[in-house]
């Protein structure tokens, strides 16, 4: 699925397509325990043979269920983020490379990269100010109050907005996270 991301540059591309490789040629083990997993949440929807490429996706609520997501703030991004259909249902494929991303072995810049798909919630490829809302209402568990969520995103714009185009691009969201990386977790 490569081919539908709107990668910012030939860079990325490389990088996923590099961890693509990895992921699959080096990491079987991974990945088979990753389909079991699968397979595990709807034995009766998900055939043991895929061979023939069924064409099978889980609905959102299942995936949504798994331990890694069931208390992040951000599940249902994540789920729309890595899935084919935009809306959470995920094939083999869609999961595998939501699992690959999360894992400890990413690079760096492929979590940077897809966390910044995340926070835009409205999919314009800009982080503007109502989707920084968003990000850090999630991010603090609603501890903030309106005012306070206002500020620290009026500081971080501020500050990471490099092009001063009062949003931030992939380009300004990479620069910040090396400053503030608990936007990555
Ligand atoms: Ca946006
Ligand atoms: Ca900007």
């Amino acid at each position: 699925a490569e081919e539908s991301y709107n990668f910012a540059n030939k860079e990325e591309i490389e990088i996923v397509k590099d961890f693509t490789f990895l992921k699959t040629r080096s990491f079987p083990l991974l990945a088979c325990r990753l389909f079991d997993r699968y397979r595990d949440l709807a034995p009766q929807l998900v055939p043991l043979d895929y061979t023939k490429r069924p064409n099978v996706k889980l609905p959102y609520e299942l995936i949504a269920s798994m331990p890694e997501l069931k208390d992040n703030p951000f599940r249902q991004r994540i789920a729309e983020v890595f899935s084919e259909d935009g809306e959470g249902n995920m094939t083999l494929d869609d999961f595998l490379d939501m699992f690959s991303v999360m894992s400890e072995m990413a690079p760096r810049e492929l979590k940077a990269y897809y966390a910044f798909r995340i926070y835009d919630f409205n999919n314009d490829d800009y982080i503007c100010k109502s989707d920084l809302e968003k990000t850090v209402n999630k991010l603090t568990r609603k501890e903030l109050t309106p005012e306070e969520v206002c500020l620290v995103c009026n500081k971080v714009i501020d500050e990471a907005d490099l092009d001063n185009d009062g949003k931030l691009s992939l380009e300004d969201f990479q620069h910040m996270i090396t400053r503030a990386p608990d936007f990555l977790r």
